[in-house]
């Protein structure tokens, strides 16, 4: 049993200058946990509440002191004096304070910094590392460590859609987290040359550091990644992969997927992923359809998986009920794992706990507006397969990248094998 003694939140900016809400719980003991909350572009329609202000006069409407009351106020009075469990007694009581199905009484956002809070500071006052507590909160947690999936060119929302898709990934295969950074960092740079050569354009970055020149067509979007890879010296299928994140849902109008100039319908747009993991060797296809597609999801994992990861993102929005039904429709065979679309750490376990058990590979990922908190990689450690951060650049991004390098450091774990190198 632990007794809290206090929560306090406050609204700091996150990395793109967008408040956000940070909070801090401290046990009777001691024990203090900080945590802040990230935020998405591309949110999916079945995310939980974000609590903004709405006040027009400020940050557009953006604020986050709602959500800070929501902490200092109803949340405390709940959590401070009382002795707790664990996790899931705090996340059950946030839940239940809260009293709606999307958390819109006290906003997600505020109760997701108190969940995690609340774990660091069970961590600290265990006196282990953050990835080691989070283990112990999940059935079969992860021994080795998550492989990397970078982000290298962006699109969609992230970048102003100057194309559809939203990002094009690397997937280096070296052994370590700390080879695959310097062979990511090689790719970036020849990325940056070639925006520079190509589009005589300066290698602007998107919201999560992507390179975002304008590409003339989803193609040479994809064909730019694998040129990139050449010119670094480095070989696709045998050093590193190719995975991207279509984030279909936010180019379907009217049924259609609007790619470059084509309308296409969704057997045409699964055709289009399928040519595309054929031509490009693609490992994972993430949101290739939209989260309203539900019917054609089957078909696209029967096209490409198991040579592509079939991952749901906006379609499951970390819920534990929608990966079910994924699972039995056989949609999907991956999880993409946010924890503020869900809300809290328990309920993100639930959803976890059902792509477990389906078999799925877990990809624990950032959001587009992220926080210099590191928590996500200790995250990705305990519980996934893959971490998704976005691109090596830009602080928000690199602090987590950081914390891997620690942890690879400090537990000397191998990387998850997933996707098996090809002989050479
Ligand atoms: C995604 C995420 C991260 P956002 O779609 O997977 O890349 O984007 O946080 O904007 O939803
Ligand atoms: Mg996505």
């Amino acid at each position: 049993m632990v007794r809290v003694e206090s929560v306090r939140g406050r609204e700091i900016l996150d990395s793109r200058g967008r408040p956000t809400v940070l909070a801090r719980v401290r046990f009777a003991c001691g024990a203090v946990g900080d945590a802040s909350v990230p935020s998405g572009a591309s949110t999916g329609a079945a995310e939980a509440h974000e609590l903004r202000d709405g006040d027009p006069s400020r940050y557009r409407g953006l604020g986050c002191r709602k959500a800070v009351a929501s902490i200092d106020g109803p949340i405390a009075r709940q959590l401070v004096g009382r002795d707790w469990a664990g996790q899931s007694d705090v996340d059950r009581a946030l839940i239940d304070g809260d009293g709606t199905v999307e958390k819109s009484c006290w906003g997600a956002n505020a109760i997701l910094a108190v969940s995690i809070a609340f774990a660091r500071a069970a961590a600290s006052s265990s006196g282990v590392p953050l990835h080691a507590h989070l283990a112990s909160l999940v059935p079969a947690p992860r021994s080795v460590l998550p492989r990397l999936t970078i982000n290298l060119f962006s699109g969609g929302k992230h970048a102003g859609q100057q194309v559809a898709i939203q990002d094009v990934l690397i997937v280096p295969l070296a052994g370590s987290i700390d080879e695959c950074l310097a062979m990511a960092f090689d790719v970036y740079q020849a990325a940056a040359d070639l925006t520079r050569r190509r589009y005589a354009a300066r290698p602007l970055r998107a919201d999560e550091g992507g390179l975002a020149p304008p590409f003339p067509s989803t193609d040479a979007m994809l064909g730019d990644a694998a040129d990139a890879v050449r010119s670094a010296g480095l070989t696709l299928g045998r050093d590193l992969c190719l995975a991207v994140d279509v984030a279909a849902s936010h180019f379907r109008e009217g049924g259609l997927y609007h790619v470059d100039d084509d309308r296409l319908d969704s057997a045409a747009m699964i055709d289009r992923i399928a040519r595309w993991t054929r031509d490009f060797g693609l490992v994972s296809v993430e949101d290739g359809l939209s989260e309203s597609d539900w019917e054609h999801w089957p078909e696209l994992c029967r096209t490409i998986a198991p040579a592509a990861t079939v991952i749901g993102d906006d379609l499951l929005c970390t819920n534990r009920a929608r990966v079910e039904r994924a699972a039995q429709s056989r949609a999907a065979n991956g999880l993409l794992l946010k924890v503020n679309q869900i809300g809290t750490l328990t309920e993100a376990a639930d959803a976890r706990r059902a792509a477990h058990d389906a078999g799925w590979q877990i990809t624990v990922s950032a959001r587009s507006g992220e926080t210099e908190d590191d928590w996500l990689a200790d995250l990705a450690v305990a519980w996934g397969d893959q971490i998704k951060v976005g691109s090596i650049t830009q602080s928000e991004r690199l602090a987590k990248y950081n914390r891997l390098l620690e942890i690879e450091r400090e537990t000397r774990r191998p990387l998850h094998a997933w996707p098996a190198r090809v002989p050479s």
